[in-house]
């Protein structure tokens, strides 16, 4: 496959509420799309990096940036074609910017297989037509507005429910869903880092209320932080963050570090290497789950895709379009019984719709070949 050129395209999109972690409140979604266009197809990657380094040191402008100056010449500039799987070692020279470089190995992966008439989620292997799918609600003002949010999110359908906790946001909160929801609720919390190794025993407070899982305690680097903790825990600990890749994988796995692995595309590099991830944790039985990073429907489409491998046995955090945006890009993604349908057109199986992506456009630029 030879490109002609990527669009790069900065979105701006209103949450339909705020949502508030760890590190930090998420008001409007800025994003960047990707077009790759060939002789014969065109493909579209979402670039998960939020307004701000926060979550990781990635951030839109900053790969808006790798991009241009760099990321997209390495595969334009080639005299040859190239196919999704050369994407990543033609651009391995360049250090770090997983993110960056994951929207534009699906970009092009999305273009080949719309070609092919291939939808993703067969490509990666999928097993499921439909996914179930958990909802991560954001740190509020007060226990009765989240018992009111919870609430409201499971009488939609979710199957699961992730609470987002920090230091003064965690044991009461939980115990109170708990108590308000019942014991047979999926319960999990993420933390985004924000504990240290000598919270253990506080977070141990956790262990009565029979969650899932906790996810990412600690900071990204601190695996061993993590295998420690999790000895101290009965909490299974789960990692996103520290995931970076599918050795990073088997290496949290080998130290204690991970009962249990968040994947996201953008984290590692893209969907073949999430792919990896996945098949390193089945080969060790440790249960996966696609998360999120409040896509758009074009990231949604394929993330949707890659929670239907065999082993993303527990719920992700791939919600409905409306539990994000009043107005999605694509057509929206909607709950039935909990559940969202695996697309099954060719790619990423979802177009954006001209119309609503002209309405959140802030910026195009051609990169031509
Ligand atoms: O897409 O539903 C979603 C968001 C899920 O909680 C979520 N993502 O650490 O897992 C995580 C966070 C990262 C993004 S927060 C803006
Ligand atoms: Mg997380």
């Amino acid at each position: 496959m030879k490109l002609t050129g990527v669009e790069l395209r900065r979105v701006r999109m209103p949450l339909a509420a705020p949502f508030r972690t760890s590190f930090g409140t998420t008001q409007v979604r800025e994003a960047l799309l990707l077009r790759a266009v060939t002789a014969d197809a065109e493909g579209w990657g979402e670039c998960v990096a939020l307004s701000d380094p926060l979550y990781s040191s990635e951030y839109v402008d900053g790969c808006a940036d790798v991009l241009r100056r760099f990321l997209v010449p390495a595969l334009t500039g080639r005299r040859d074609g190239l196919d999704a799987p050369a994407v990543a070692p033609a651009l391995s020279a360049f250090r770090g910017h997983p993110m960056a470089k994951a929207a534009l190995e699906t970009a092009v992966l999305d273009a080949e297989l719309r070609e092919r008439g291939v939808p993703l989620a067969r490509e990666l292997g999928a097993v499921r037509d439909r996914v179930p799918c958990g909802v991560s609600v954001g740190i509020m003002d007060s226990v009765p507005r989240l018992l009111d949010a919870v609430a409201g999110y499971l009488d939609e359908g979710y199957v699961r429910v992730k609470l987002k906790i920090e230091p003064g946001w965690d044991i009461a909160p939980v115990r109170a869903v708990r108590e308000r929801f019942g014991d047979d609720l999926l319960l999990q919390v993420d933390a985004n880092t924000a504990y240290t190794r000598a919270d253990a025993r506080h977070l141990a407070g956790l262990d009565p209320f029979g969650l899932l899982l906790i996810e990412q305690p600690l900071p990204e680097d601190d695996l061993l932080g993590h295998a420690e903790l999790a000895r101290r825990l009965r909490t299974p600990v789960c990692l996103d963050e520290s995931i970076t890749s599918a050795r990073a994988a088997a290496d949290a796995i080998a130290l204690g570090a991970a009962g249990v692995v968040n994947i996201k595309p953008g984290r590692v590099g893209g969907y073949l290497e999430a792919r990896r991830v996945h098949d390193v944790c089945v080969a060790h039985g440790v249960p996966v789950w696609c998360g999120g990073m409040l896509e758009t429907g074009v990231g949604r489409a394929a993330n949707v895709a890659l929670a239907a491998l065999p082993g993303c046995t527990l719920p992700g955090d791939t919600s409905a379009s409306d539990r994000y945006y009043r107005d999605d890009i694509t057509a929206p993604f909607t709950l039935d019984a909990g559940h969202l349908p695996v697309p099954t057109g060719p790619g990423i199986g979802v177009d954006p719709l001209p119309d609503a992506l002209e309405a959140v456009t802030v910026r195009t630029e051609w990169l031509p070949a």
